[in-house]
């Protein structure tokens, strides 16, 4: 029976492994072949005088990246990798793969990223590109835990609608039956929608897209995002939910994804220490006129090279809060003594944002007037604004994008190495 390569010892004696042709190598009276399978390598030693007609005949046809069945027995020897090497009886090709390859696995040749995502499955089959999903994974695991765990109901809303969430632009238009519709920017008029419900502590982990014209290493036109909303709270205590949620995220990582972490070359890998500092926006702009060059004043938003500029200052994670109203969605609740900041917050990585949240404005009447004032239209968000009549409960709520987090955790250079086939204006296929 077919054993992982990574549980293949010494001590085993016999083992069946099935796993791709990683690389060949012909020594004259010794042929050795590196096989893969997803856990781990292994070397196969064909001793030529030794070796049966049919295990010869295999090994001289076999291309690779060519799937193989081989049993044999295991020896020890320092040199191969894992410490051991199998000799084998049987050496069966079970599905040929064609030569060249489109694209190198062993790495060998370096390969831009657009070459690499034209031929994605094979991409992925190296190891240090697979173990970023194997990772992506597991943080999702740690994700789903944090909020069971919490007592969150896990909710499912359309992607199908037909009115924009975070204003007017960035909307993908779909053809609907006879009606107008698009694809959603997000599930936040639903996740509020269930604090009426009555739900209390929702989450939801699903697609977002955004027609974005953006062409950045940091920008997807469908991504994943990690959306809370809950009841009775205030943006200070969705806050620390969120810091809660990054660390123990790291933390579970880090003690479940030792070999993987190892493929990429993460040995430095640093759980975030708590407390993330708040930083007001206007102190933000400060360090960032201070620093930048390029103009930026009280009102605008974070700037790329903005954010930059504070995260070089600030070192690690940390929040901007108390953002002005204007430049805020008009879900975000102002304050009550001074209604030209809201409580708005982001969560910032030193290189990006990661995370946006607000308490949200609860009373009907004055999300009437916040929408009015963002120059929209009261009538498209009837649906929305229904329930804010009967008994709405003060709510915050915080949307994590998981390819960013993903990316910043791992230190990834490019949003799209963290997404398996990325959406973005010029990619569609695969
Ligand atoms: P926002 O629009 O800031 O907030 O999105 C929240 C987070 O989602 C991720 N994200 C993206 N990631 C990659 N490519 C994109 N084009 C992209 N757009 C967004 C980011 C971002 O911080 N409704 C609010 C959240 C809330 O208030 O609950 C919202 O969608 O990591």
């Amino acid at each position: 029976m077919r054993i992982p390569i990574q549980d293949v010892t010494p001590t085993t004696g016999m083992a069946e492994v099935i796993g791709w042709v990683h690389e060949v190598r012909d020594l004259g009276g010794l042929a050795f072949f590196l096989i893969r399978d997803r856990t781990g390598i292994i070397q196969v030693t064909i001793p030529k005088k030794k070796a049966s007609k049919t295990v010869l005949a295999a090994a001289k046809t076999v291309s690779r990246e060519s799937i193989v069945r081989v049993k044999g027995t295991v020896k020890a020897i320092d040199k191969a990798p894992g410490g051991r090497e199998l000799i084998p009886d049987i050496f069966e090709i079970m599905s040929v793969s064609e030569s060249p390859l489109p694209l190198d696995v062993v790495e060998k040749v370096p390969a831009e990223l657009d070459t690499r995502l034209d031929a994605r499955f094979l991409d992925l089959r190296r190891p240090r590109v697979g173990a970023v999903f194997q990772i992506r994974s597991v943080a999702m695991d740690a994700i789903n835990k944090f909020f069971f765990d919490r007592e969150f109901i896990q909710i499912t809303t359309p992607k199908i609608v037909a009115a924009a969430t975070e204003g007017g632009t960035e909307l993908f238009p779909i053809a609907y039956f006879d009606k107008e519709a698009f694809l959603n920017q997000s599930p936040q008029l639903y996740k509020q929608m269930m604090m009426a419900a009555g739900f209390e502590k929702v989450f939801e982990i699903g697609p977002i897209f955004r027609a974005e014209e953006h062409n950045t290493t940091k920008h997807l036109n469908e991504a994943t995002s990690i959306d809370i909303e809950i009841s009775f709270a205030d943006h200070y205590e969705v806050m620390q939910i969120l810091e809660d949620l990054i660390i123990s995220t790291y933390e579970y990582v880090k003690s479940k994804c030792n070999d993987q972490l190892a493929n990429l070359d993460c040995v430095d890998f640093m759980v975030p220490k708590a407390p993330f500092p708040k930083l007001p926006y206007v102190d933000a702009i400060t360090i960032a006129q201070k620093k930048c060059e390029n103009k930026i004043k009280y009102g605008d938003d974070i700037s790329t090279a903005a954010e930059k500029a504070i995260g070089e200052e600030l070192g690690g994670h940390y929040f901007i809060v108390d953002w002005p109203t204007d430049i805020r969605p008009y879900y975000a609740m102002p304050y009550e003594n001074d209604s030209s900041i809201c409580k708005a917050f982001d969560l910032m990585h030193p290189r990006m944002e990661l995370a946006s949240g607000a308490q949200r404005v609860h009373q009907h009447d004055l999300l009437v007037q916040q929408i009015k004032r963002k120059g929209l239209n009261p009538e498209s968000f009837e649906f929305y604004l229904h329930p804010f009549l009967y008994g709405m409960p003060p709510h915050a709520g915080w949307g994590l994008g998981a390819e960013r987090l993903v990316m910043t955790m791992l230190n990834l250079s490019n949003v799209r190495e963290a997404v398996l086939f990325p959406r973005d204006m010029h990619r569609l296929v695969p």
